[in-house]
C-alpha cells in the first residue's frame, strides 16, 4: 500500500518545513552523530558522565604479574574505566605527581612494565607561561594514558622570548624533534588546557585519516563548535602528517590555524576522522587569553592563500633555534626560539572568505 501525504494542506507543509528547519538546526550544531545517538548508537556506546572514575584507579594492577617473559598487551586494555572525575580543585604538586606515576621515566616516558605495547604515541604540547595547566594535564594525562597501556612519551614544546605565540609552527617544530627520539606511530596535538574525560578516547591514530580527538569540549556545551572545528587535541601519523607538508608555519596569534590545517587534509586528498561525540569529552581549565596571543587579525587573509600556498608553507619551510632539550621528570622540554611575526604583504583581493 502507498503512503499518501497530505501535501496539498497548508498546515502539513508548514509542519515539514519546520522540521527540516529544526534537523538542519541540530546537524549544525551537533553534529551527524546527535542525531543518530537515539537509534543507530547502541546503550553501551553511551556513557553516563555522572558516573566517573579517579583516573588513578587500578593502575598498581599494571605492575602484579610480571614474570620476566614480555608478550604483548591485550589489544584491548583490561582496566578502562570509562569516565574520569576531572576537577580544578586542588593544584597537584609535581612531587606529588611524580609520586604517583613511579614507572614514568625520566623525560615523561612510558613503556608498559609487563607487557609490550602494541602503540607508540607522542604527545606534543605547545607551551608558554602554562605552569598551572600543564601540572593539572600531567597529573590526568600520565596515569590516563597508562590505562590505556601505550608506550608514550610528553613533549613540551616551549616558546622562548615575548614574540607572538604560534601553536602550529610550535607543533611543527615538536614532530620534527619528536620523530628524531623514535619512530613514532602517531603523533598528538595537544592543548595544554584540555583534559580527557573518559579513557576509552585512546591516544592511537586512525592508520586511515587524520583524527580529531576533542570533539566534545565542555565550553562549547560537549559538542562540535562548527562541523569543520580541528582544534584542540588531534592524532595523525607521521605519513599523515607529512602528506599534508605538516601544519602552516604563518599563523601568529590567536585563531585559524586550525581551520588552515582542517583545508590542508582535504588538500592532501584526506579526509577528518572524528572521535565519537560521547567519547571525544574534554574538560578545560578555564582562563584568560594569555598576553602575546591576540587574536590574529590577518586570519581571514591567510585562510584565504592556503590553497594556493600549503605546499610552501609547512614542515618543507621550517625553520627554527633550538635552544634547549631538558629530559623533566615528567615530560621533554623543548625549548625553541621561532622568530616572530613577519610583515604579511598587502592583501591583494579583495574577495571574502567563504569557508566556514
Ligand atoms: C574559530 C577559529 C578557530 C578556533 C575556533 C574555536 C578563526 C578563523 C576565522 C573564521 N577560527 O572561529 O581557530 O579554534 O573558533 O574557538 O577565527
Amino acid at each position: 500500500m502507498m503512503l499518501s501525504l497530505p501535501v496539498d494542506k497548508p498546515l502539513f507543509l508548514l509542519f515539514l518545513a519546520f522540521s527540516q528547519v529544526v534537523f538542519i538546526l541540530i546537524l549544525y550544531r551537533h553534529g551527524a552523530s546527535s542525531l543518530l545517538q537515539g537509534f543507530l548508537i547502541s546503550p553501551q556506546d553511551s556513557w553516563d558522565y555522572s558516573k566517573t572514575h579517579n583516573v588513578y584507579t587500578n593502575l598498581s594492577a599494571f605492575t602484579l604479574h610480571s614474570d620476566g617473559k614480555m608478550t604483548h598487551c591485550p589489544l584491548k586494555s583490561p582496566i578502562l574505566v570509562g569516565p574520569i572525575t576531572v576537577v580544578f580543585t586542588k593544584l597537584p604538586s609535581e612531587r606529588g605527581i611524580v609520586k604517583k606515576n613511579p614507572y614514568v621515566q625520566s623525560g615523561g616516558q612510558y613503556k608498559p612494565p609487563h607487557c609490550l605495547a602494541h602503540y607508540k604515541s607522542a604527545i606534543i604540547i605547545p607551551h608558554r607561561n602554562r605552569e598551572l595547566h600543564l601540572r593539572y594535564l600531567l597529573y590526568y594525562l600520565h596515569p590516563f594514558l597508562q590505562r590505556q597501556q601505550l608506550q608514550y612519551r610528553i613533549y613540551l614544546i616551549h616558546q622562548a622570548g615575548n614574540g607572538t605565540f604560534n601553536r602550529a609552527k610550535l607543533l611543527n617544530v615538536g614532530v620534527k624533534e619528536a620523530l628524531k627520539n623514535e619512530d613514532w606511530d602517531c603523533l598528538i596535538m595537544h592543548d595544554v588546557d584540555l583534559i580527557p574525560e573518559n579513557d576509552y578516547n585512546l591516544y592511537i591514530c586512525d592508520n586511515r585519516y587524520p583524527k580529531h580527538m576533542s570533539s566534545a569540549m565542555d565550553k562549547f556545551e560537549y559538542s562540535l563548535p562548527y562541523w569543520s572545528y580541528f582544534g584542540g587535541v588531534s592524532a595523525l601519523t607521521p605519513g599523515q602528517y607529512l602528506r599534508m607538508n605538516g601544519f602552516p608555519n604563518t599563523y601568529w596569534g590567536w585563531g585559524g590555524e586550525d581551520d588552515d590545517i582542517f583545508m590542508r587534509i582535504q588538500l592532501a586528498g584526506m579526509a577528518v576522522s572524528r572521535t565519537p561525540l560521547n567519547l571525544g569529552h574534554y574538560k578545560m581549565v578555564v582562563h584568560n587569553r594569555d598576553k602575546g596571543n591576540q587574536a590574529n587579525k590577518k586570519r581571514f587573509t591567510l585562510l584565504k592563500r592556503t590553497k594556493r600556498i600549503w605546499k610552501q608553507d609547512g614542515m618543507n619551510s621550517l625553520d627554527f633555534q633550538l635552544i634547549s632539550i631538558e629530559e623533566a621528570k615528567l615530560y621533554t622540554n623543548i625549548t625553541v626560539d621561532i622568530g616572530d611575526t613577519p610583515i604579511l604583504p598587502p592583501e591583494k583581493s579583495k574577495e571574502t572568505w567563504t569557508f566556514l
